[in-house]
């Protein structure tokens, strides 16, 4: 089946933008202040108007998620070994390198595709000092039993939540759990700011350290405390954040017809496992992922190229699995027989297109390749 001349490609995410027109007062201001960085009127506000949406107390805005999660281990002086899961984005782990902290990778739930609390348990050694776990696709991670083994252990917990933008469990922010938690505004993301990222914390001695950690390790003119890095949002990407959030709620309702389409669609098609829906919780509907089974009759990878060949660029996160890449792949952890359940997910996983301005019907369309149904 081969997409209609007129479909034009359509990817696993594009980023939501906001009317052009309604940035230029936004440019105009910055121009006309000339603080282009370094904690600029746009940041302050965008800090503020985030704690508000999300339903958090303090907010520390980032270059990217990458750079929080290096400050946040720093920030909380993490040392020795981190526990972690091999089903995200590299980015995870690599945080830890760039701290030359050892990740210990243990297996997931075969539900959520989060990390295995009863896994966390028992990967914990005399060197455990954190655990890093993802809220994957925004998922939320079984929160409280995590927080339970931290305390148990007396270990700090910091949160990939880069996919977790708005999410709510029990009634509160996601982002409220742990001692930290990474936020990531990428292009890719529900919220974006181009480039961009944050890390949430509770209180604002931990928020001053890290504010910070993200400027050089500066205190003052003459006072250079750690040696931090250089982690700072521009006032650009900032004063994107606020035009950005003010059509946020209308993009997420967006995402959740889509993700109710793909729900009702994918029913009846065999082999084909969609992750549960949300129930209680408030989604962000950030990623659809489906699940590959033996029983539909194409293997995930022949599915991947078919939808490619109609245009549709679906994407495997996480496909490999962060231990399959050469820096991590010679760990005791590592290893296929520690993490069957991650490494089953990852050869039947494929993210589809979810974004705000996909079509009904660009959904049909792949749905109908899915169900190797012929083009209406
Ligand atoms: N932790 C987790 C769990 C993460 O998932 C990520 C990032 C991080 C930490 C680190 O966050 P940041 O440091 O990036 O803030 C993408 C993103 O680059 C990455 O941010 C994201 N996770 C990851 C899951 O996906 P790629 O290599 O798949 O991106 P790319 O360039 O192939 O883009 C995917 C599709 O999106 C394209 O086919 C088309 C569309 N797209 C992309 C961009 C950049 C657009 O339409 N416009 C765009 O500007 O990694």
């Amino acid at each position: 089946m081969t997409a209609p001349h007129e479909i034009p490609p359509i990817y696993v995410t594009r980023p939501y933008l906001p009317p052009l027109a309604e940035f230029i007062p936004y440019l105009e201001k910055i121009w006309e202040n000339r603080w282009l960085t370094n904690n600029g009127p746009f940041h302050q506000q965008l800090e503020s108007a985030l704690c508000e949406y999300l339903g958090v107390k303090h907010i520390c805005l980032f270059t990217n998620a990458t750079l929080a999660l290096i400050t946040a281990l720093q920030a909380l002086r993490i040392s020795g070994e981190v526990i972690t899961t091999p089903y995200s984005f590299v980015a995870t782990s690599h945080s830890l390198l760039w701290n030359g902290i050892r990740p210990v990778f243990a297996d997931i739930d075969p539900v959520t595709l989060n990390l295995d609390p009863a896994r966390i348990e028992a990967a914990i050694t005399p060197q455990t000092t954190a655990i890093m776990p993802v809220h994957c696709y925004g998922h939320p991670c079984d929160v409280a039993r995590i927080q339970k083994i931290a305390d148990d252990h007396n270990l700090k917990v910091i949160y990939d939540a880069a996919h977790a933008f708005g999410v709510q469990s029990g009634g509160v922010s996601v982002l409220n759990h742990g001692d930290l938690s990474v936020l990531s505004f990428h292009a890719t993301k529900v919220f974006n700011t181009f480039e961009g990222g944050a890390i949430i914390c509770h209180d604002l001695k931990t928020k001053q350290r890290i504010d910070n950690l993200k400027n050089f390790g500066i205190v003052d003119e003459v006072t250079v405390v750690a040696s931090g890095i250089n982690g700072k949002m521009s006032e650009i990407n900032a004063a994107f954040g606020l035009l950005q959030l003010k059509g946020i709620d209308g993009a997420r309702q967006q995402r959740k017809d889509i993700d109710a389409r793909y729900r009702a669609g994918l029913q009846a098609v065999a082999g084909i496992h969609c992750l549960p829906d949300a129930g209680e919780q408030v989604p962000n509907y950030a990623y659809f992922p489906i699940l590959v089974r033996p029983d539909y009759p194409l293997s995930r990878d022949a599915l991947v190229l078919k939808l490619r060949d109609c245009g549709v660029y679906a994407r495997r996160y996480f496909h490999p699995l962060i231990t399959e890449f050469p820096m991590y792949r010679g760990l005791p952890s590592a290893a296929q027989s520690n993490l069957p359940v991650a490494t089953k997910a990852a050869s039947e996983v494929i993210c589809l297109p979810i974004y705000p301005t996909l079509a009904p019907e660009q959904v049909d369309f792949v749905l109908r390749i899915i169900a190797g149904r012929p083009a209406a």
